[in-house]
């Protein structure tokens, strides 16, 4: 199956109502929000996941992180698990926040006034809110993705959006690498009805001869991108005070135009 693509520019676009509404409509390959941070919030962000500490994602490429990713709950696990999971993780973000920004709050209000719908963290009906925002220190690299909520989590409120996107604050950057490459081909794996495929690790080809776009994770920078097209990271050289420290969510758009945030 050929990848075609859908984006009508091949530069990313500052923040505004059009671009918002081009990049969930995958129409554009990214926003960026430059200077969403000063230097010393960025210096006070990456103190604060080393303070904090974080642990590692089970994957061949070391990555780091603080919080919670719903979709290590979608194939085994009751969704009260992943609730009340939710909950203990905000617990740690709170650390994040107190020794330096709330970013997560920052992006809600910074996007707000680009959109007619409520920009805010989703919820559950009746099993509660939803954890967003994790932090990762990504130096090695992260392999080829898609993160598309309809086929990852399906029997999830999150399952019913129509677009979905990806923000990340980059707190430090590498000395050299760490690029993020986005593949203009939106993720549509053959699978069976009820069947959560696997979404990371995926095959090149399946990105073959589509667009791309590449972009630095400058620091203090937010990039915005459609994470349905798989994307991949780049790993990069790490020194003293320069790894590849971010914070970041998914923002799906629900059936009534809410934006809705999780990680
Ligand atoms: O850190 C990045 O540039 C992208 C991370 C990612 O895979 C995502 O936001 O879905
Ligand atoms: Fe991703």
């Amino acid at each position: 199956m050929p990848a075609t693509g859908t984006w009508k520019k091949m530069e990313e676009a500052p923040l505004t109502r059009e671009s918002l509404l081009a990049v969930l409509n995958n129409e554009i390959p990214a926003v960026r929000v430059r200077n969403f941070a000063n230097d010393d919030e960025c210096a006070a962000f990456a103190a604060a996941v080393e303070a904090v500490g974080y642990k590692f994602y089970s994957v061949a490429r070391k990555i780091g992180y603080i919080g919670l990713a719903q979709y290590e709950y979608r194939w085994d696990r009751p969704k009260t698990d992943y609730f009340r999971d939710a909950e203990t993780a905000y617990g740690q973000q709170r650390e994040l926040i107190t020794r330096s920004f709330d970013a997560v709050q920052r992006l809600i209000d910074l996007l707000q006034p680009y959109t007619d719908g409520k920009v805010k963290i989703a919820e559950e009906a009746g099993l509660g809110r939803y954890y967003a925002g994790i932090a990762r220190v990504a130096g090695e690299g992260v392999d080829l993705h898609a993160d598309w909520a309809p086929l990852n989590s399906p029997s999830y409120d999150i399952g019913q959006i129509d677009a979905q996107l990806g923000w990340n604050f980059y707190a430090e950057e590498l000395i050299s690498g760490g690029e993020t490459t986005v593949h203009n081909a939106p993720w549509n794996p053959e699978c069976k009805p009820g069947e959560i495929p696997k979404s990371y690790g995926l095959d090149h080809s399946i990105v073959e001869g589509a667009p791309k776009y590449t972009f630095t994770p400058n620091k203090g920078d937010v990039v915005i991108f459609n994470t349905r097209n798989p994307h991949e990271i780049a790993g990069g050289v790490a020194g003293p005070g320069r790894n590849r420290i971010s914070i970041g969510s998914f923002i799906g758009r629900m059936p009534n135009k809410d934006l809705v945030l999780w990680s």
